[in-house]
Parts: structure tokens; C-alpha cells; sequence
């Protein structure tokens, strides 16, 4: 085992409902748009990854009478730079905290000399961010690979980001473990060949995780044992690096 790649939004730390969902509609508002993402409402457009993939399916499906600009696109955009904007800001104002496990999941890693990838859909911006303000200050260069956003043309469940950050390791999908929390993820993981560790969410848990080496409910801590939803985990109470070795294909 030579790398962990994880996913960000929902894996690392609970961003989509009180961060993500929150800066969309605070754009919305700054532009006057009549366009408000409840919680539930966003559950359903979390179906599709990418903020202006999500915005573009939200109008075509919930806004059949809304008359686009005429390059709708460039529109989305703009909307999608300010909500990013939106975003960063409210990371700087309220850090999310990491999910249980993580922290010292990665801690683990380094000790070992393991090498640390980032896989996801958001713009590398809102990485850097979440990074910065919930692990720590200097824990961007604990990645080797950030491999994010519209650096690849194919968003998840597409195996590209994936295949990019494996590209950018130089390492084979058997020598990593992947960590994702939603079914979209695990596809992109599992189509790039690789091992995958679910923990799920309120958004997630009744998504389909076929293919996942494990599904739990978090990472787990030595003080805080883990629930195991599918998968063999013998007598481990929490996700590290020994329990992860059985799972190198
Ligand atoms: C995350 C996403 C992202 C975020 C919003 O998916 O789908 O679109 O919801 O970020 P994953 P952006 O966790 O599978 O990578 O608005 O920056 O796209
Ligand atoms: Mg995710």
C-alpha cells in the first residue's frame, strides 16, 4: 500500500448542507435569482456532481419557465465563481470540522511514509480552503496530488479524476485505497480499479455501494468505535492503516 486518495465533500468533512448548499443560495440571492435549494431539495440535485452541472440540471428539471441568458453557460459560470466566492468566505468564518478518523488517518500515513492524494469534484480553491482552515494551516503540501475539479472533463462517476490522480502518483490502482462517501464516488473509484472505504452521510446512506470494500458511518476513533454497515473488519474499532493493508487488492 503506497497511497490513500480521498475524496473531499462528504468524506473529509460535512461541507454539502451547511457550506456548499448554503453559498449556492447566497449567490442566488446577490443576484436575484428566485432560486432556493432547501436541504431535501439538494439531496436530489446532489445526484449530479459539479456545481454548474447541478445548477444547469436544477433548471432544466424544477425551472422549465425560467428564460436563460443567451449564453447560458458563461452565466453559470459567473454564478458559479461567485458561489465559490461565497464559499471560501463562509470556510473562513465557519470551519467545518473534519469527520471522525480523519485526522488521524492521515497523521498515520505520514508517519509511515505513505503518499496523501485528494480526488474530487469541487474547484481546487475550496480544497486549498477546507484544507487550510479544518486540518491545518500547512496541510496542502501533505498532498502530493490535488487533483480537482474541471481538470478533467468527465466529472465523477466517470473514473477520470481518478485515473488522473493515480497518473500524477505514478502508482497502480492496487497499490491505493480510495475513501468516498457517496455512490457516484465510489463508480469513479471502483472504475479506476480502485480499493474503496465508504463512510456514509445523511445524504448518502441509502446510496448504492456496490463494489465497497467497506461501508461504515465514519472512520472511527479509538474513543469513538465506528458502526460497520457492510465488510469484515475483525475486531477493529476504527479505521487504520493495518486494517486498510487487508484491503489492497
Ligand atoms: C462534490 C460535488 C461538488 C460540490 C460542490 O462531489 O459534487 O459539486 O457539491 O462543489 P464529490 P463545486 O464529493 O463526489 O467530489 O460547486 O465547486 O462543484
Ligand atoms: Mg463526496
Amino acid at each position: 500500500m503506497k497511497a490513500l486518495i480521498f475524496d473531499v465533500d462528504g468524506t473529509m468533512a460535512e461541507t454539502e448542507r451547511d457550506a456548499h448548499r448554503v453559498a449556492f443560495n447566497e449567490t442566488f440571492a446577490e443576484y436575484k435569482l428566485d432560486w432556493h435549494w432547501s436541504v431535501e431539495l439538494y439531496g436530489e440535485l446532489l445526484a449530479v456532481t459539479g456545481g454548474k452541472e447541478r445548477i444547469k440540471f436544477y433548471l432544466e428539471r424544477d425551472r422549465p419557465d425560467y428564460i436563460p441568458p443567451v449564453n447560458l453557460d458563461a452565466f453559470i459560470a459567473e454564478l458559479h465563481q461567485n458561489k465559490t466566492a461565497h464559499y471560501n468566505e463562509l470556510l473562513a468564518r465557519h470551519p467545518i470540522p473534519l469527520r471522525p478518523g480523519v485526522r488521524r488517518l492521515l497523521e498515520e500515513a505520514r508517519r509511515e511514509g505513505l503518499q496523501l492524494a485528494i480526488a474530487t469534484t469541487t474547484s481546487p480553491r475550496n480544497v486549498i480552503s477546507l484544507l487550510e482552515h479544518s486540518l491545518s494551516p500547512d496541510s496542502v503540501a501533505w498532498f502530493e496530488v490535488i487533483a480537482a475539479g474541471d481538470i478533467v472533463s468527465a466529472k465523477k462517476p466517470a473514473s477520470d479524476i481518478y485515473d488522473y490522480a493515480l497518473k500524477k502518483l505514478g502508482l497502480k490502482a492496487e497499490q491505493c485505497i480510495a475513501f468516498e462517501d457517496s455512490g457516484n464516488g465510489i463508480r469513479s473509484a471502483r472504475a479506476a480499479g480502485l480499493s474503496t472505504i465508504i463512510t456514509i452521510n445523511d445524504y448518502t446512506r441509502d446510496e448504492d455501494f456496490t463494489g465497497a470494500s467497506l461501508v461504515l458511518e465514519h472512520l472511527g476513533e479509538p474513543d469513538q468505535p465506528f458502526t460497520v454497515l457492510s465488510g469484515d473488519v475483525g475486531d477493529a474499532g476504527y479505521v487504520d492503516l493495518a486494517l486498510l493493508r487487508r484491503f489492497i487488492c
